[in-house]
């Protein structure tokens, strides 16, 4: 294990350990790709949303996948309705992917895909869309996120436990290794540690933690190092604290490269981390959201003088909604200005030599490998996963980072600082028409199970079924099973009728925000309410907590469950993917007071309303469902009128929403 007493270089872009960047020449040889993340509803409109943007100066695709392909069921699937084509685009078969690079020669444009927990048919329908579009195997270029681990530490989209998940990732990077050279098989993710919360040292040592592992997966599936390590690749996350992102993407680089060194590779590039990199969308407000633009462009700066290799800028209306037409141009134009407009593509990593970058990069370095090493002694990530460890670490700075903006010791403008102009009118908004979506991928779907050969899809999918349980590579069997049109669903499901579905357990951490707010006026305000609460109702007050539909981005949730837990509510948080109907059922069985949905996928729309139908169905009226996350002000009106009974927008202090909630009840 290399240590931090090593002798701290400079060094040279372009060689070991790479702290001044992966690339010699760097921006000077070839600036970053401006590679800007989306999708949405159908993949006919996606892909003309792609090739508008291309048009307009972007470089890269990177495709925004909506929550049902991520989760492994078709559109057409009863638990998925509510949530079709509304964070991203509905892929069902290869069908729609030829649709989404209609007219987009796969062996020019490099195409990111953000796929972790469906990896397995998305891939198989990307290289048969190639395929049909003429394209050979060894000419695709781009990226898969194949970053299973970090799904089950933050994010969600799993479909089958651990074990079987790592297989799947080291079966794509034997697949592309072989056949696909110039195909970047895993993008190790750090950037949604960062968006739940994980401060710098941190994303750094859990995603290089995750790097190793999978490098270990890779070997003992009988890979050797510099035929797959070289294609591994990365994503952090940027927030606005400048100087620290800058030091944060070169101290990746540098402890990449000196892990790396331990595996012997014999080529250099098995020790140089190569990144993308995506401005932080927690740190966008709903209020003043034109201050968004600033924010990204500060952190745009940040991550290119860190030398990130390709870029994602947010749009600045994306704490409201899928951003609109006008923010995605802004967004992209900014990254065009910095290219064009500013002197950054001349220099090489300008702030080597600056004693405070190196320093802030040394001691970046120190404590991200210190995690690394604690991951280590637990017998690496997949291990350390189901000890509940790391999540824990990473949602106790979370809790921590919220009190921290309630007692304004975190300064966000709009939100806790300059609040007095938050009177300014909300920007116009994307709106998606689910139901119109739905019906077009139920009629797509219904055509190409009409038209394709039924025995060449079971034959198939039994072949499928047998490789999962033999250990054949798993990916070159769907590549057959796209190839006779069988669908996401049904690939998907055949490998869990081998592998199962995983369930997470959720527990509570607790008293992390309580012992920070514990001398805040508001927070013992909120704690006196409570007790008031109590002695009026025999009872404490209780709520449950609960995400519906296949949202898995339950940071949000989390945080208000442990602090109205610390405040004095009884919390129940509801598993992961509940149902409408099964909500109002556990909000009933749980006898609750308060039934709280947070929601950052747009399906609050149909969900919501049709969770507040069951409740009145099944004799749980007197519950008051209350709404939190992304929910565009021109929607209120309508959850309203279905019976919410209050909505907290992005930025509402928790002892703001708690005390609401107790002044209404207590007489
Ligand atoms: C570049 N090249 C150079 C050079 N710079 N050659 C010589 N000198 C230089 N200075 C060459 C490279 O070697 C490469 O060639 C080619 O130019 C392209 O450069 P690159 O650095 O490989 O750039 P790119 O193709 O853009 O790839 C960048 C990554 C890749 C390696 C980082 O993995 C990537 O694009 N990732 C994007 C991932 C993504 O979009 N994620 C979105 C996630 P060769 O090809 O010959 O080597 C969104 C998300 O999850 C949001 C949140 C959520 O949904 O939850």
């Amino acid at each position: 294990m290399s240590n931090e007493n090593s002798k701290w270089e400079i060094g040279q872009a372009g060689l070991p350990p790479f702290t001044r960047g992966p690339y010699a020449s760097m921006y000077v040889g070839r600036p970053w790709t401006i590679r800007q993340y989306a999708g949405f509803s159908t993949a006919e409109e996606s892909n003309a949303f792609y090739r508008a943007n291309l048009k307009a100066g972007q470089k890269g695709l990177s495709v925004a996948f909506d929550l049902p392909t991520h989760r492994g069921y078709d559109s057409d699937h009863n638990l998925v309705s509510g949530d079709v084509g509304k964070a991203g685009v509905a892929i069902d078969s290869v069908e729609d992917m030829k649709v989404l690079f209609d007219a987009i020669p796969l062996d020019k444009m490099s195409v990111s895909m953000t796929m972790n927990g469906a990896v397995i048919p998305v891939m198989a329908f990307y290289i048969v869309a190639a395929e049909e579009q003429g394209v050979s195997l060894d000419k695709l270029t781009g990226t898969i996120q194949n970053d299973i681990l970090k799904e089950f530490l933050v994010r969600n989209t799993y479909i089958y436990p651990p074990e079987p998940s790592m297989r799947i990732v080291s079966d794509i990077m034997a697949y592309t290794g072989k056949y696909m050279p110039r195909f970047n098989s895993i993008s190790v993710s750090g950037y949604h540690m960062h968006e739940a919360g994980a401060p710098a040292a941190l994303e750094v040592g859990y995603t290089i933690a995750d790097g190793v592992e999978y490098v270990r997966a890779g070997l003992r599936a009988g890979l050797e190092v510099d035929d797959f390590v070289p294609r591994m690749s990365f994503f952090w996350g940027i927030g606005t604290s400048f100087y620290v992102e800058i030091a944060k993407l070169r101290a990746a680089r540098k402890l990449w490269s000196d892990q790396m060194a331990d595996f012997q590779p014999a080529k250099s590039t098995s020790q140089r981390l190569r990144a993308h990199s995506q401005t932080s969308g927690w740190s966008l407000t709903a209020q003043q959201p034109i201050n968004n633009l600033t924010r990204t462009t500060m952190e745009a700066m940040a991550a290119l003088f860190g030398g990130t290799q390709s870029l994602h800028t947010n749009s600045y209306d994306e704490a409201l909604a899928l951003p609109s037409d006008h923010s995605a141009k802004l967004a992209r134009d900014t990254q065009l200005y910095l290219r064009d407009r500013s002197a950054v593509t001349q220099a090489i990593d300008p702030w080597a030599g600056s004693e405070y970058i190196e320093n802030l990069t040394k001691k970046i370095y120190c404590e991200a490998l210190s995690y690394v090493k604690d991951i280590e002694s637990m017998g690496g990530m997949t291990e350390a996963i189901k000890s509940g460890v790391p999540k824990q670490k990473i949602e106790e700075a979370a809790a921590k980072r919220q009190a921290d903006i309630e007692l304004g010791h975190f300064e966000m403008v709009g939100v806790n600082v300059l609040t007095q102009s938050n009177k300014t009118k909300a920007p116009e908004v994307r709106l998606i028409d689910n139901q119109k979506v739905l019906g077009d991928q139920q009629r797509k779907l219904d055509t190409v199970k009409k038209q394709r050969n039924k025995k060449q899809v079971s034959d198939a999918l039994t072949a499928l079924r047998k490789g999962a349980k033999n250990g054949n590579n798993l990916l070159e069997l769907a590549v057959e099973a796209a190839r006779s049109r069988a669908t996401l669903g049904e690939i998907s499901y055949t490998l869990e009728e081998v592998f199962g579905r995983y369930q997470a357990r959720s527990g509570l951490i607790q008293h992390i925000y309580g012992s920070q707010m514990s001398s805040n006026d508001q927070y013992k305000l909120a704690q006196q309410k409570c007790a008031a609460f109590e002695e009026q109702e025999g009872r404490r007050p209780r709520i449950l907590i609960a995400k519906l539909g296949q949202d898995g981005h339950d940071r949000g949730a989390r945080m208000i469950a442990s602090s109205f837990a610390d405040i004095g509510f009884d919390v129940d948080i509801g598993p992961l993917f509940l149902t409408p109907e099964d909500a109002a059922r556990q909000a009933i069985e749980n006898d609750v007071h308060f039934l709280g949905v947070s929601s950052l996928a747009g399906a609050h729309d149909t969900l919501v309303p049709e969770t507040i139908k069951s409740l009145n169905r099944l004799g749980g009226d007197d519950i008051k469902v209350v709404v939190g996350g992304v929910i565009p002000e021109q929607d209120y009106e309508s959850l309203y009128q279905a019976g919410v009974y209050y909505i907290f927008g992005p930025g509402t202090p928790v002892t703001t929403s708690a005390l609401h909630l107790l002044e209404e009840y207590i007489k």
